[in-house]
C-alpha cells in the first residue's frame, strides 16, 4: 500500500490491459479512475470478472471529445495517466482508416495538449505498439529500429508516439511510450487471432459447433507475452525518474500455425495441414476431421509477417522480467475457455 492517495486514470479500461492494470493499481493502494466510452461494445464484463468494478470510479470518455478530456484532468489532477484506449483491432483499421487515425493519433494529441495546459505534472502511459514496426528494418526489434508501419492503425499509433517525443522534448511532459509487442490473456477480445483459436476449439471439442475454425494468414510470426506481465511494465515505466522509449516483449517468435497447433493439443487435436494457401486445412489424424480451414477474407490488405523484439532495455533499466512462458499462455488461454463453455459463459 505504498501509493494510497495517488490517483491514477485508464483511459480504455473496459478493455484487455485496462482490467489487469487496474486490478494491479488498486493492490497497490491507488485510486483508480476508469474511462470508458459509452456505447462501447465492451462493456464492464472484464471488471466484473477481475472482480473490481465497484472499486473503480467509472467516466463517459472520448478520445475526439477535447472539452471532456479537459474536464476530466481538470477536476482530478491525476498523478498517472494510462492511455489504453483505442480502435486497436489492426484488420478494421483497413475498413475505418479516418476513424483509427483521430481516435488513435489525434486523440492522443489531445491528451498532451490537456496534460500540458491543466495538469502538467500528470504522467502520461501511452500504449504504443510493435505495429510500428510494421516490415521489420531490424531482426529482433527494438527501441532504434528504424519504424514502417504496415496498416493505418500502425500509422495512426507512430503518429501518437512521435508527438509522446516531442511533447516531452518542447515542454518536458513526463510522456513515456510503451512499444507493446501482442499481448495475450483469457481476457482477450475474440477478434484477436489468439481467442478466436482458444474460443473456437473450447466449442468445437465440446460439441458446441461442427464447423472448422476459418482463418486469414497462418503464417504471420507473432512474439506473444501475457498481459498480465506487460501491466506492471507499464506502471514501472512511470516510476522512473524521465519518460522515455520501451520496448516489451519475450524475444521469441511463432507462426500463428503454432500457436493452432499448441491450442489444439491441449483439446486433443494432433492436426496436419494439408494444401496451400487459401486452400490449406488443418485436419485432425485421430479423426481425419478438418479442424481448421483457411478463409481470404481475413487476410489483410499489407500483412506484418514478422514480429520479434529485444526487450533488453526494459529487463535492464526496469528490473523487468516475464513470468509467463508461451506455452503455459496457451495453456491458460485454452483452459479458460474450456472452463467458461463448461459454465455457460463464453
Ligand atoms: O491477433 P491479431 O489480430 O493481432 P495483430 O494484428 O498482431 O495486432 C495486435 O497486436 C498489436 C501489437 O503488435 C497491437 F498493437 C494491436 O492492437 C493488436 O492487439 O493478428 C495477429 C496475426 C496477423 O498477422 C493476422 O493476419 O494473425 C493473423 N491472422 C490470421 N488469421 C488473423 C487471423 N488475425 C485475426 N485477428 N483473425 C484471423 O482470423
Amino acid at each position: 500500500m505504498i501509493n494510497k492517495n495517488k490517483i491514477a486514470m485508464i483511459s480504455g479500461i473496459t478493455g484487455q490491459d485496462g482490467g489487469y492494470l487496474a486490478k494491479f493499481l488498486l493492490e497497490k493502494g491507488y485510486k483508480v479512475i476508469g474511462l470508458y466510452r459509452r456505447g462501447a461494445t465492451d462493456t464492464f464484463s472484464k471488471l466484473r470478472e477481475h472482480g473490481i468494478l465497484d472499486q473503480i470510479e467509472m467516466c463517459d470518455f472520448d478520445l475526439l471529445e477535447f472539452s471532456n478530456i479537459v474536464r476530466l484532468l481538470k477536476k482530478y489532477q491525476p498523478d498517472e495517466f494510462y492511455n489504453l484506449a483505442a480502435q486497436s483491432f489492426v484488420q478494421a483499421s483497413f475498413e475505418e482508416p479516418i476513424y483509427t487515425a483521430c481516435a488513435d493519433g489525434l486523440g492522443v494529441l489531445y491528451i498532451l495538449e490537456a496534460i500540458r495546459e491543466f495538469s502538467p505534472n500528470t504522467r502520461l502511459y501511452q500504449a504504443s505498439t510493435s505495429e510500428m514496426f510494421g516490415l521489420v528494418q531490424e531482426i529482433p526489434q527494438k527501441e532504434t529500429t528504424p519504424f514502417y508501419p504496415r496498416s493505418p492503425y500502425g500509422v495512426a499509433k507512430l503518429m501518437a508516439h512521435w508527438m509522446c517525443v516531442n511533447y516531452r522534448e518542447s515542454f518536458g511532459i513526463f510522456a513515456t511510450s510503451g512499444i507493446l509487442f501482442n499481448h495475450e490473456s483469457p481476457m482477450r477480445g475474440k477478434e484477436f487471432v489468439t481467442r478466436k483459436i482458444t474460443s473456437h476449439f473450447a466449442e468445437m471439442v465440446t460439441g458446441l459447433t461442427d464447423k472448422p475454425l476459418e482463418l486469414g494468414n497462418l503464417n504471420a510470426k507473432r512474439d506473444w507475452g501475457f498481459a498480465g506481465d506487460y501491466v506492471k511494465m507499464m506502471w514501472l515505466m512511470l516510476q522512473q525518474d524521465k519518460p522515455d522509449t520501451y520496448v516489451i516483449a519475450t524475444g521469441e517468435t511463432h507462426p500463428i500455425r503454432d500457436f493452432v497447433e499448441e491450442a489444439g493439443k491441449i483439446c486433443g487435436y494432433d492436426i496436419k495441414w494439408e494444401g496451400k494457401e487459401e486452400n490449406e486445412v488443418g485436419i485432425d489424424k485421430k479423426t481425419g476431421k478438418i479442424v481448421v480451414k483457411v478463409n481470404p477474407k481475413f487476410y489483410r490488405p499489407a500483412e506484418v509477417e514478422l514480429l520479434i523484439g529485444n526487450p533488453e532495455k526494459a529487463e535492464k533499466q526496469l528490473g523487468w522480467k516475464r513470468e509467463v512462458n508461451y506455452k503455459s499462455l496457451c495453456r491458460m488461454m485454452m483452459e479458460a475457455d474450456l472452463k467458461r463453455v463448461l459454465e455457460g459463459k463464453l
